[in-house]
């Protein structure tokens, strides 16, 4: 049995002064029960509690580490951009560099830009969006999820769905009267939106949605996306801020045909520093502020560390051409062996794989959207949760949630975690 006693202890420390304990809602372990870990330090593919226990980390912290903890071209990266100051609230020359890396690698982009979390890239390309097209509703799709802004709060996955409270008080109905919500995998449930009102900016979509679980789009649906909004004038916005760098090197543009107009970024492109980012064409580019009217600012933008992070990242990404081949067969493999055990054990069990992103549902059923998503059995993936970490796997505390590879992780590894889910399963 896992001792967490000071976990728990520091859990009741951090609830005095931090509320629910955590500074992101899904960190609180609610949906699956018992004490969230309290991390020590990390190494390579492992992570260490306060209480000494090692677990296999399939999190890594929500998509960032796509190449495990303290990396060390990364640390050298951060450590030495360190030592000429922590952030100037100036042009750096790193920034454009970052700029250039990440321009080359979408054709959907000329020009992009810098913040602080994906929530603040998305609220800013919805701005974007908005300001470009002049008109207010956007579309957005039940179960994704795009940070908590108060236009995208609306019937969001993650975090919000866990709790069951899919629209957040605080968000003033006149505002999200501008949101319209369509069924993912469903062109009906989108041009009924479109019936519904001629003022749309844009749809804004998880290309491969990873906020109610693993559900890629098809790809007929995308394609039908972009028609509608060309059709329309409307813009269409790839939220990449998981995807992007996840599920290829050019995210889900690495897979599917389809071209957006803007795309966010953001996790693997910090390098597991704050970074979002957004990018579009110059024409929409342009309309921000200082040479556009569109307002958007933020006093860490750009900050070098973070850019430093990001450029060690994504040159190194680069310079492994084999490296998401090898990801993604970690990944099937994973899926694969769990697949297995479920069928031994009689557990109804539903798996998918897009590069270094796994999903699994305790589900009779494949899941195309939400709805299907909701009829899992969540009480299982608690209990599979609890048991996987009291084994020293830690898997993301929601059944609506990715799971990642990194290339810390071994194939010796993911043998190992099979074995401990076989034993696991037949305690479902
Ligand atoms: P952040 O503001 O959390 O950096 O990014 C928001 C965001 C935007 N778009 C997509 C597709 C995302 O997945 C996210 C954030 N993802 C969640 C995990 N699924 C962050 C974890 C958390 O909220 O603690």
């Amino acid at each position: 049995m896992l001792t967490t006693t000071k976990s728990e202890e520091a859990f009741n420390r951090a609830k005095e002064v931090i509320p629910g304990g955590v500074d992101s809602p899904v960190r609180a372990f609610k949906s699956v029960g018992g004490t969230p870990i309290f991390i020590k330090d990390a190494k390579g593919a492992y992570l260490n509690d306060i209480d000494g226990n090692k677990y296999i980390d399939f999190v890594q912290s929500w998509g960032p580490l796509i190449f495990g903890h303290c990396d060390k071209d990364i640390e050298t990266a951060v450590i030495d951009a360190t030592k000429k100051g922590l952030s100037f609230g100036a042009p750096t020359e790193v920034e454009t560099e970052l700029a250039s890396e990440i321009c080359s690698m979408f054709d959907s982009m000329d020009k992009v830009r810098f913040v602080s979390s994906g929530t603040e890239a998305v609220m800013s390309a919805i701005r974007l969006a908005r300001g470009f097209t002049k008109r207010d509703d956007i579309v957005k799709f039940e179960g994704c999820y795009h940070g908590h802004s108060d236009s995208l709060l609306v019937q969001a996955g993650s975090g919000a769905v866990t709790f069951g409270t899919p629209s957040s008080p605080g968000v003033p109905a006149d505002l999200t009267k501008h949101t319209l919500l369509a069924k993912y995998n469903d062109i009906e449930s989108v041009k009924k939106c479109f019936e519904n009102s001629s003022d749309i900016s844009c749809i804004i979509i998880e290309p491969i949605a990873g906020n109610m679980g693993l559900v890629p789009a098809d790809e007929e649906f995308l394609k039908a996306l972009r028609e509608i909004c060309d059709a329309n004038s409307a813009l269409l916005i790839f939220d990449e801020v998981m995807s992007g760098f996840r599920a290829s090197l050019k995210g889900a543009q690495g897979i599917s045909s389809v071209k957006p107009d803007i795309v966010t970024l953001g996790k693997v492109i910090g390098g597991g520093m704050p970074v979002g980012a957004f990018g579009a064409r110059g024409e929409i580019m342009d309309e921000l502020s200082p040479d556009g009217p569109i307002y958007q600012a933020g006093t860490l933008s750009g900050n070098p560390i973070a850019m430093n992070a990001g450029l060690a990242s994504l040159k190194k990404l680069k310079s492994s051409p084999k490296l998401y081949e090898e990801l993604e067969k970690k990944a099937k493999k994973l899926m694969a062996g769990f697949k297995d055990v479920a069928v031994s054990a009689n557990i109804p069990l539903q798996v998918d794989v897009r590069g270094s992103m796994f999903g699994f549902y305790f589900n009779d059923n494949g899941v195309k959207n939400f709805d299907d998503a909701l009829t899992s059995d969540t009480d299982r993936f608690a209990i599979f949760h609890q048991k996987m970490l009291q084994n020293g796997v830690y898997f993301a505390c929601s059944q609506f949630e990715t799971g990642f590879i990194s290339t810390a992780i071994s194939d010796e590894m993911i043998d190992e975690v099979i074995e401990i889910a076989q034993k696991v399963f037949k305690e479902l």
